[in-house]
């Protein structure tokens, strides 16, 4: 009988030979490499931050205005050190870099570019909350041309790989290449990850939903009312679930995807795209979790079908599982809706008023 998969030894790397696409001329097999050996160093020391007197500020802000860690530090050198002299990369973009990181002229600029969060939900770090990294990989938009901020600025539905490491009781690789979604677990011991989740698939019925409740009066209307059916007010048709959110965007992601639910970060009167990042968290986690079966949407929208006008740029996100959020957009399109017809009314108001006035 040939076992399932999870029960052979199967390591990333093996996985990843096994499954790259017949044309790849392995770069991108390589590049996936370099992903994974780049979260096996950051784990290592992510780790042990309590011991290597890691924790705390590094005395930087990063462009977010936020005060960059010592681990944010660390594992954004890493990636950029493991990646920029490869000849597989014609540039990448990173949450702690301002600008567009270039290849050093030195180098060789190969046909792919890497965004990613170096360390999100770094701010948990100092007491011990699982934290991540999220990546995506594009090709280059002109070969002759290659390493612009264009080559970026791709919206979601262009990537060829995304992925994200999870840095908590175990460490965990979990990785699309637009055929399905698949999960490694770190062998510390063999400092290898492994297969464990095959295939992944976002479950049925959902059993959680994720937001920050206390924004609430931050909130419009029709996110309020979302937020409200979520949470099974007035005997509604929402399913049964648990509110969890533990402010730490890729643990919350990665409890969703495993058993199901919503992870909702909408817009607020103080920010009118949200908080997370487009480029390189929700785009990724948008790809990933259609590839489970789940869906991705600013409210209105696809977040893979968005244009990104900046390297920073932020969205309102809701991700899960399809009917959730298929939901919040009927909330948001009714929303609209009553918005459009009020401000029809105060359009005729007026007019009357200033005819009566005449
Ligand atoms: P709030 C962490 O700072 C982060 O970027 C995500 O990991 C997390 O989901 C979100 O912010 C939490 O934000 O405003 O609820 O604290």
């Amino acid at each position: 009988m040939i076992r399932p998969r999870t029960e052979q030894i199967v390591t990333i790397e093996r996985f990843i030979l096994e499954h790259q696409p017949q044309e790849a001329k392995g770069d991108f097999t390589n590049l996936l490499y370099d992903v994974a050996l780049a979260a096996k160093a950051i784990a290592h020391k992510t780790n042990r931050a309590g011991l290597l007197d890691v924790l705390g500020r590094a005395g930087g802000v990063n462009v977010q205005g936020e005060d960059q860690q010592k681990l944010d530090v660390y594992a954004d050198t890493i990636i950029y050190r493991l990646c920029d002299h490869t000849g597989r990369l014609c540039c990448m973009a990173s949450e702690e870099q301002e600008e567009l990181v270039e290849i050093p002229p030195e180098y060789a600029k190969g046909n792919y570019v890497l965004v990613y969060d170096p360390l999100d939900g770094s701010s948990n770090i100092d007491v011990n909350v699982s934290i991540g990294t999220i990546f995506a990989i594009f090709r280059c938009v002109d070969w002759e041309k290659r390493g612009r901020l264009q080559d970026v600025l791709q919206p979601g539905r262009n990537m060829v790989a995304a992925g994200y490491v999870l840095y908590g009781a175990s460490t965990m690789l979990v990785y699309t290449t637009g055929a399905g979604v698949h999960g490694f677990t770190l062998d510390p011991e063999l400092g290898e990850f492994l297969l464990t989740n095959d295939n992944m698939r976002v479950p049925e019925p959902p059993r959680y939903y994720s937001v920050n409740h206390s924004y609430f009066g931050r909130w419009s209307p029709g996110v309020q009312q979302y937020v409200r059916w979520l949470g099974g007010r007035d005997g509604n048709d929402a399913p049964l679930m648990s509110q969890r959110y533990i402010g730490s965007l890729v643990a919350d992601f990665h409890r969703n995807l495993l058993r199901g639910g919503v992870f909702v970060y909408p817009a607020e009167t103080n920010k009118p795209q949200g908080k997370l990042r487009l480029l390189y968290e929700a785009a990724p986690l948008a790809f990933l979790i259609e590839e489970a079966g789940g869906y991705a949407s600013d409210g209105y929208r696809s977040i893979r079908d968005i244009e990104p006008l900046d390297l920073h740029q932020r969205v309102p996100v809701f991700i899960g599982n399809r009917q959730l959020v298929e939901k919040a957009e009927e909330f948001l399109a009714q929303e609209a809706r009553v918005q459009a017809e009020m401000s029809e009314n105060e359009a005729l108001t007026e007019e009357v008023l200033s005819e009566e006035a005449l």
